[in-house]
């Protein structure tokens, strides 16, 4: 058995665990505990709490803690070496807060193991539930804090994005308002991420860049917490952060109480934890500046790293440090498969393999035809109002609707993504759509460079497994590097390389501009 690394997610539904063999370049275990199902006590509709209004959604830290337990008692059951795991690290699901009083401390600091982690946790919350990245009710604190810090391109130039009603700053900045006394009996705000760190750790643990530049809190090239935006968002704030740190830094040994139930090793380190995204970007072998991955789910995710923390000025995109030291960006479009799904659903197309075919009966550049696939309404570019448009596009034209979405979505890849100054060497496509030869095609040409596809079920938890093993090398001098050490757990499918069509590359260097141009039509109609 070679040298043993735990990493966990815990994310919206769900905690994970992946343990990696580093040696042997493999992942030996893996498993995932469903919240609403291995806890139903908790009320949670996946991994929700209810509320009668729709714009707040809050998730119950109480439940991630008892999910942790079982966690490491099934990993016990399943006769998972956790004897000789060397470092633990996680990442949680952004962005989500929780508030503690100045009880903690000394809870953390001495867990029973003869009692449940939820029994232990007992009167240490200033708040019994916490705002998690689905919660939108935060428009006017968004309002306040942007036009306290000067507008949308500072305020993205300063914190890595614009205020965004799912960051902590501007759910902090309500809990302020609407209940001050609990508030101020807060000692400590947590992140998902340092609050299950902490748990492991047995103390307070930092925050790292990653998950940090969630909070429209940090400085994003200074990597500390900004003066003027704790001022915009909430008095006293600066008491009740931890520390940031490198995520996978390492805080101390695990607590007893992880050592002494389930018999995880004693010398286990436990490690700073990160945002899921940041630790999906190791997972899927982003370690590089230029290295961009995709997954194209129900929205389309566009991930990529850089070594400079250029940041958007439109306020669109994302800027979060990178587990390896730079930055990253994380582009999120919501109609993705969303939209996908609809036109085949309109046009009554039986299959994708049909859809396909129909992609490719019309040339590349669809004749200066162009759609926006907005039905829901967009992240990126924003687009408030939801709906179909069509620009010299036949609504009853099916193929050219078809070859339109598709070149719709690689098109405002694109042009979204340009503020980064990166031109991407290769694309990674991970997700449901990353099956689909035609898609990836015209991703290909429009990004002009190759696409692959990369299989990884759990990117989130394998990064925090990588992260581990990173932060435990580095503790013992071994100077790791981090290509290497991603590279056996992170290879595309063989022979999924799609490569970018010289002529239709051309086609959309061209086409870039009037597509941008129907954009802008679009959002701010003359
Ligand atoms: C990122 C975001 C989501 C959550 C999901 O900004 O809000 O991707 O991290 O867990």
């Amino acid at each position: 058995m070679g040298k043993l690394f735990l990493g966990l997610d815990s994310s919206t539904q769900s905690l994970s665990a992946v343990v990696i063999d580093l040696d042997a370049g493999k992942v030996v275990y893996e498993h995932s505990l469903n919240f609403d199902q291995a806890l139903p006590q908790f009320k949670t509709k996946n991994g929700v709490l209810p509320n009668r209004d729709p714009l707040v959604k809050h998730g119950n830290p109480l439940l991630w803690a008892a999910a942790l337990d079982l966690l490491f008692a099934q990993m016990k059951k399943d006769k998972v070496a956790l004897k000789n795991i060397l470092a633990v690290s996680g990442s949680g699901q952004q962005h989500g807060s929780v508030y503690l009083n100045e009880q903690v401390v000394a809870a953390l600091a001495a867990l029973d193991p003869k009692k449940s982690l939820v029994e232990n946790l007992d009167g240490v919350f200033a708040r019994k539930t916490s705002p998690i990245w689905m919660d939108s009710s935060t428009s006017k604190e968004c309002e306040e804090i942007r036009k306290k810090l000067g507008g949308v391109k500072y305020t993205a130039s300063r914190t890595g994005s614009d205020t965004f009603e799912r960051f902590t700053g501007p759910q902090i900045r309500k809990f302020y308002k609407t209940e001050s006394k609990a508030y101020e009996k807060t000692a400590h705000i947590a992140l998902v991420s340092s609050f299950m760190a902490s748990l492991l750790a047995g103390k307070i643990a930092p925050i790292d860049f990653g998950d940090g530049a969630g909070t429209n809190l940090m400085d994003i090239r200074k990597r500390n917490w900004n003066h003027d935006a704790l001022k915009a968002t909430a008095p006293g704030l600066i008491k009740k952060l931890p520390l940031l740190a490198d995520s996978g830094k390492v805080i101390g040994p695990v607590s007893a109480y992880f050592t002494t139930k389930y018999g995880l090793n004693p010398e286990a380190l436990a490690t700073v934890w990160t945002g899921d995204n940041p630790a999906s970007v190791i997972g899927l072998g982003l370690v590089k500046p230029g290295q961009v991955a995709i997954s194209l789910g129900t929205s389309d995710t566009f991930f990529g790293t850089m070594a400079q923390g250029q940041t958007d000025e439109n306020g669109e995109g994302h800027v979060f440090g990178s587990p390896t030291g730079g930055y990253m960006t994380l582009i999120c479009f919501k109609n993705g498969s969303l939209a996908r799904e609809k036109i085949r659903e309109l046009y009554k197309i039986s299959d994708w393999k049909k859809f396909g075919e129909l992609v490719q009966s019309v040339p590349p550049g669809n004749n200066g035809s162009i759609m926006l696939p907005w039905f829901e309404a967009e992240i990126v570019p924003r687009a408030k109002q939801p709906g179909l448009r069509r620009f010299n596009l036949d609504e009853k034209n099916i193929a050219a609707n078809c070859r339109a979405i598709f070149e719709a979505q690689a098109l405002s890849m694109r042009l979204h993504s340009q503020w980064m100054g990166v031109a991407p060497e290769q694309i990674l496509a991970t997700g449901g759509a990353a099956n689909n030869p035609q898609l990836l095609q015209v991703i290909a040409d429009v990004m002009n460079c190759r696409v692959l596809r990369i299989e990884v079920s759990k990117s989130a938890a394998l990064g925090a497994a990588l992260q581990a093993a990173h932060g435990w090398l580095t503790t013992a001098s071994k100077n790791p590097k981090w290509d290497k050490l991603v590279a056996p757990f992170t290879k595309p499918v063989p022979g999924s390389e799609v490569k970018p069509d010289k002529k239709a590359a051309h086609i959309y260097d061209a086409m870039l501009d009037k597509y941008a141009d129907c954009e802008s039509e679009a959002l701010d109609p003359v």
